[in-house]
């Protein structure tokens, strides 16, 4: 393992005004997506509209890091035969995979789930890097419910989380460690922040168990943030400053960055948290973002399936990006938004 060029990757994911894109949907995840506009999720489908993303010149040149790719994809080549992995190689930004294979019940925790995927994972990780995957993804889930999230859980999560991590880094690749918090139930801020806190202890502690460098990965974490179903939201403030200070309490400064997941906040939400905790700085470590829907749902509807949508899926996902992007340096207004529309 070179820790110095891990360093290098983990660095520039995180580099200030730019974020991470995460369009590693699974097959039934995209499906789902596609639904929602209309479009069957066939591969052809599934290549042109994200192909239409990485030939987005503004957006991918300027403000995005990386992009986080599904096993299907970093295969895939554009229409014109060049491989998606190379676009995104020309356009500045790193390209990455997503190597968990989903989640499975996790025996004896009614409710709960273990993310699954180890065996093998070696093996793939040197093809995914012999086709340019500098950096891997790996998404554990955690409920907020009744009794629950049992330590069991947490902790069969955190283990599996740095095994990824670790054989990542013998690898090569810079793993991004992402343990999800959902913000599903009724739950308040103080509860996800408890829960939080926890599950990245947890992590932390297994991390170094498992003799992860700290120095060659990102982490991918949820905010601290009020359930979907809570009577009271948190305001904008009141995330900014209980996630910043959970991350204080939890992170440790040796990690090079740490980008959100957005995990179901609206599109204007996810950018006003990230731009809010810039203004609590100095921070740390690089902060910024690793969406998936709040950066994709805009282009998605724009597009709609239609060749002729193209451009217009293009500029979507450039105002988005260029919206995160400001928000990644504390600059972003919601006045820009008003302006674009
Ligand atoms: C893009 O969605 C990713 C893959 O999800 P599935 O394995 O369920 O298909 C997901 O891991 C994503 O990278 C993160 O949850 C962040 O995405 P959001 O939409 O929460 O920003």
């Amino acid at each position: 393992m070179n820790l110095t060029e891990l360093n290098v990757v983990a660095t520039a994911m995180v580099a200030s005004g730019k974020g991470i894109l995460a369009a590693d949907e699974s097959s039934g995840t995209i499906k789902k997506r596609f639904d929602a506009i209309g479009v069957e999720s066939t591969e052809a489908n599934r290549r042109d509209y994200r192909e239409m993303l990485f030939r987005s010149r503004e957006a991918m040149s300027q403000y995005i890091s990386g992009v986080i790719l599904y096993d299907e994809t970093i295969w895939q080549n554009a229409a014109d035969g060049t491989p998606l992995v190379k676009l995104i190689e020309q356009s500045g930004a790193i390209p990455g995979i997503k190597v968990d294979e989903g989640t499975q019940g996790l025996p004896m925790c009614p409710g709960e789930l273990v993310t699954v995927g180890l065996d093998k994972l070696a093996e793939r990780l040197r093809k995914y890097y012999e086709r340019g995957a500098r950096f891997a993804k790996w998404r554990a889930v955690i409920d907020i419910g009744s009794g629950i999230p049992s330590m069991t859980a947490i902790s069969v999560n955190a283990h599996a989380l740095a095994r990824y991590a670790a054989l990542c880094q013998a690898a090569q690749i810079v793993p991004i460690v992402e343990p999800e918090v959902l913000m599903d139930g009724d739950h308040d801020i103080d509860r996800c922040h408890e829960v939080t806190s926890r599950v990245l202890n947890k992590t932390f502690q297994e991390l170094r168990v498992q003799r992860v460098a700290l120095e060659g990965m990102v982490l991918k974490p949820n905010m601290a943030i009020s359930g979907k179903k809570c009577a009271r939201q948190a305001s904008v403030e009141e995330v900014a400053e209980k996630t910043i200070r959970l991350l204080k309490a939890c992170v440790p400064a040796a990690v090079p960055g740490i980008a959100f997941l957005s995990g179901g906040q609206s599109d204007e939400e996810a950018t006003a948290h990230l731009n809010a905790m810039h203004k609590l700085g100095p921070l740390p470590w690089g902060l910024t973002f690793s969406y998936g829907r709040a950066l994709q749902a805009a282009p998605q509807k724009a597009w709609s399936g239609r060749p002729e949508n193209v451009t217009a899926g293009q500029n979507a996902f450039s105002h988005r990006a260029r919206m995160n992007g400001l928000a990644s340096r504390g600059e972003w207004q919601s006045s820009l938004e008003k302006k674009a529309a």
